[in-house]
């Protein structure tokens, strides 16, 4: 049989035009492949304008050496319950590996004809203290990136670099748009990236805080990891070999803060995004009730020995511990966009964790629980204690997190912890003598619980729901939770 023959441009329509660069976007993962790019690709096929994009990586090589040879052009497929879609995406003009070359992309992201720098570089990526939202000034990559303006390894690097090489060419800023899972992520960033300069220049300072804009967004699309049985279906299915395929749910929304530097954006109301003045609602909507059950299974499930959501959710136990959780825990706490009907928003989430064809494994979310639970479960918990409504759902998946990052599952087998704050934690819920103790040990990471360490009742009630995962297992705990 014939080697299948590598994708390439030349898979493209005829008469395709790939669009001059106008952006640059920091962190070429598959959640911005799958979703940022599809709206840039409609937004410019309905209202032209050049926004193509240049990514740029900040650790690893890899998307580089695999889009490179296939000239930046990847499949997005699309997996319905019904069947499966393929578009050719080639909004991606070029990518920079920025440890290989920093001084590159610090000129790219300077050139007069980038207009927005985008971002999806995961909650780590912030370099921020979760419970705080301010600068980890202790934070290597950031101690090095201060003593070394020229030759960054952080976004903030990069930013702060960029900005101040336009700033002293007398150029317009770019707007910067966060894609990232965070509260308020556009003034999160902002912040940081004033907290960055200041400590370097204040007058750069003060120009960024004047000139640039960072809007806020919500984004929404549930992208599996792709994996070497995906690659090799899309090759079975388009007679195409490519190495940087990505897989999607059909659902994506994004809500977008209109507020970019002289107005220049591309047309993304036309690609169906929402332009709006305040995101605020729909992000916290978002966080909580889609991404606070997706930690709350991805740790409850995988403990009880689901490996997908899907799974989980085709389990009536699962299933329900979401509708109690979105019914007495998350959706009291919200005050939902105009015109939005939560019970409503919450079905439809558990249709789209249903879908058959989507295989969402529990080590893709419960990855960086550090960074990802305070805006996801404990922010919500706070709000909770405060209303005085008790929320043992919610308490009960931070036991859930306690036991994953601990590395060791109910049978005792190890589990590939993939956090931050993997080191510190390991180990931490078997060698507690006692629960109170152990839970001792996890609230002193004041990192990720904020002020709920000093809170006495949530210390009682996170004894509490310990107790029950060690006692009766996940689900069993989930059980009593919901019965
Ligand atoms: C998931 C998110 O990996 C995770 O942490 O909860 O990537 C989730 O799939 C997206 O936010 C959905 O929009």
């Amino acid at each position: 049989m014939t080697d299948p023959i590598r994708l390439s441009a030349r898979d493209l329509p005829a008469g395709s035009r790939r669009p001059k660069p106008g952006i640059v976007h920091l962190g070429l993962g598959a959640f911005f492949r799958a979703h940022v790019a599809t709206y840039l690709a409609d937004a410019m096929a309905q209202s032209g304008g050049d926004w193509g994009v240049i990514g740029a990586s900040l650790q690893s090589p890899a998307m580089r050496d695999r889009l490179a040879p296939q000239d930046h052009v990847y499949t997005a497929v699309e997996l319905g319950p019904d069947g499966r879609s393929y578009r050719l995406m080639d909004v991606v003009t070029d990518v920079l590996v920025a440890p290989e070359d920093p001084a590159c992309l610090l000129d790219v992201m300077a050139a007069p004809g980038i207009r927005l720098v985008s971002l999806t570089i995961t909650e780590k990526g912030y370099c921020h203290v979760p419970s705080t939202g301010r600068l980890q000034a202790d934070h290597p990559d950031i101690s090095h990136d201060l003593a070394h303006p020229q030759n960054p390894r952080t976004a903030l690097g990069f930013l702060v670099g960029a900005l101040e090489r336009r700033r002293r060419a007398g150029q317009r800023p770019f707007t910067v748009l966060s894609c990232d899972n965070l509260p308020e992520n556009g003034q999160v960033l902002r912040r940081l990236v004033l907290e960055f300069a200041a400590a370097r220049d204040k007058a750069l300072a003060d120009w960024i805080e004047a000139e640039a804009r960072f809007p806020s967004c919500m984004v929404d699309r549930i992208v599996p990891a792709t994996t070497k049985e995906d690659i090799e279906a899309v090759c079975a299915a388009t007679g195409r070999r490519d190495l940087a395929p990505v897989m999607h749910e059909p659902f994506r929304q994004w809500v977008v803060e209109d507020d970019f530097v002289d107005g220049a954006r591309p047309d993304l109301a036309a690609a169906g995004a929402e332009m709006v003045a305040d995101v605020t609602p729909f992000e916290k909507m978002k966080l909580r009730c889609l991404n606070g059950t997706h930690s709350a299974l991805a740790y409850l499930g995988y403990l009880a020995g689901h490996a997908t959501i899907c799974d989980a959710v085709s389990d009536p136990l699962f299933a329900g511990l979401c509708d109690t959780l979105w019914r007495d825990e998350i959706i009291p706490t919200l005050t939902p966009p105009q015109g939005a009907d939560l019970a409503a928003y919450a079905r439809a989430l558990l249709a789209r964790y249903r879908n058959p064809a989507i295989r969402h494994a529990m080590w893709q979310i419960a990855m960086d629980g550090s960074r990802k639970l305070p805006q996801r479960i404990l922010d919500t918990i706070a709000d909770n204690l405060q209303a005085g409504r008790p929320c043992p759902g919610l308490t009960l998946a931070v036991a859930a997190w306690m036991k994953y990052v601990s590395g060791r599952d109910e049978a005792g087998a190890a589990i590939d912890v993939r956090d931050p704050l993997a080191d510190p934690l390991r180990g931490l819920w078997q060698n507690s003598p006692e629960t109170g103790a152990r839970v001792d040990a996890y609230l002193a990471h004041r990192a990720v619980f904020g002020a709920l360490s000093d809170h006495a009742g949530f210390r009682a009630a996170l004894i509490r729901a310990c107790d029950d995962l060690e006692t009766l297992g996940a689900r069993g705990a989930v059980e009593r939770i919901t019965r």
